[in-house]
């Protein structure tokens, strides 16, 4: 039986005031989440800020990116793996559509990236997902698991024990349209067959978040599918009540 994992990404968002009240919420409701894995991760320069605020223990704080290179060197404006161990980070967020789309991150970068983060004992969460257009010319699987595989040949499928994916059909980011639970499901039983193929026992571990637009009112329907392990959650998760909501429809 998998461990539910919910995760906030709070992308490129929030000053010390608004990160103090965020979670200064969290910590007052912390205790209610039940039995699932809780994780934000909050833009690189407001890391330390927000781990000194955060009082819940099983609150984890994660980074949203990494540079390839693990520990340092002549990279201006990069963060490094390291860095993010050196501040108590258990996971760090690779592939999110945003990093591919505006940012140029290619599958090869990302997979470097995975490898990276794994060497340096952090948990990446890496980001897969399709396009509107990809998906309704049909070719939904093919872009799934072009991505999957360039990171499996990086590291290994046996490294997949140590890799969250999270599911983030692109057409549903931000936008307020959420993959219906059935369409998400299809996905994610897609991707834990693809690992399956390769190690089953891995497969059967391997936690697959949905994310694009979950709410506390759509958490627990999406939750309560057989292979969606949990949410990679964007705007909902700066509010401490709605992010806990959907961290309760988990626990
Ligand atoms: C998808 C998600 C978080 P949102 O990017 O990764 O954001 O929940 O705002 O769609």
């Amino acid at each position: 039986m998998r461990q539910l994992f919910v995760a906030g990404n709070w992308k490129m968002h929030g000053d010390k005031a608004s990160i103090k009240t965020l979670v200064t919420g969290l910590n007052a409701q912390a205790d209610s989440v039940g039995n699932v894995s809780v994780a934000v991760c909050p833009p690189a320069v407001y890391l330390d800020y927000t781990k000194n605020c955060l009082v819940a223990s099983n609150i984890a704080v994660g980074g949203q990116n990494i540079a390839e290179e693990p520990v340092s060197g002549a990279f201006t404006g990069e963060t490094s793996a390291a860095m993010l161990k050196d501040l108590d980070c258990e996971y760090v967020i690779l592939g999110h559509s945003e990093r591919r789309a505006i940012y140029g991150e290619t599958d090869a970068e990302i997979a470097r990236k995975v490898k990276t983060a794994l060497g340096m004992g952090l948990t990446p969460i890496l980001c897969v997902g399709e396009t509107l257009e990809e998906r309704e010319s049909g070719q939904l699987e093919t872009v799934i698991s072009t991505q999957l595989n360039a990171v499996i040949d990086e590291v290994g499928i046996a490294a997949f024990a140590n890799v969250v994916i999270a599911y983030e059909p692109v057409w549903a980011i931000g936008t307020g349209k959420t993959a219906s639970s059935g369409q998400a499901q299809e996905v994610h039983a897609f991707i834990r067959g693809q690992l399956a193929a390769k190690d089953s026992a891995v497969a059967e571990k391997v936690i697959i978040q949905y994310g694009g637009s979950v709410k506390p009112g759509n958490a627990a329907e999406l939750f309560s599918q057989p292979d969606i392990d949990g949410g990679l959650i964007g705007g909902a998760s700066l509010n401490a009540d709605d992010f806990i909501a959907i961290c309760r429809a988990a626990g």
